[in-house]
């Protein structure tokens, strides 16, 4: 690394913690999310899954492209689908268009937010913090219950 390299990388770890800050603002505002839910696992051994409505506040189109979250080593929005002969699959769902004003519901049976490889167990009463990725690099966190194992909707 010569000189100057080094001073520019200086410059940009200063830098970096504002720029963060700064685009923390405007995320807000251009998604919103509510009526988030999960349920409760027994143990890690299988997926959870997590639901939620996502609307697009801004006046342009939002991509979503992923999902983090701490609680699954690899989170991912799926997209469940029904075969001609009535057999239910489901993939990932690729990038995720929500047009200016428009609301994209993950719902069961539908897309949905799947956490794959669970850390830990999904435990009733707690919750988790879900990341979700935009395609212009921001990213918004949202806070998701987790209900009981027999859960249907975000009120139960
Ligand atoms: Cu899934």
């Amino acid at each position: 690394m010569n000189p100057r390299t080094m001073a520019w990388a200086a410059a940009m770890a200063l830098a970096l913690p504002l720029a963060i800050a700064a685009s923390a603002s405007a995320r807000a505002d251009r998604i919103v999310v509510e009526n988030a839910w999960s349920r409760a696992s027994i143990g890690t051994g299988r997926p959870g899954a997590a639901y939620m409505e996502i609307r697009n506040v801004s006046e342009e189109p939002v991509g979503l492209i992923g999902l983090e979250t701490d609680l699954a080593e690899n989170a991912q929005i799926h997209r469940t689908s029904m075969s001609a002969d009535g057999v239910s699959s489901m993939a990932s769902a690729g990038e995720v268009e929500i047009a200016p004003g428009a609301t994209v519901a993950l719902e069961p049976g539908g897309l949905h937010a799947m956490l794959m490889r669970l850390k830990r167990p999904m435990n009733r009463g707690e919750s988790f913090v879900l990341m979700i990725l935009l395609s212009d690099g921001d990213e918004v966190a949202v806070e998701v219950p987790i209900l009981g194992i027999a859960a249907r909707g975000p009120q139960d």
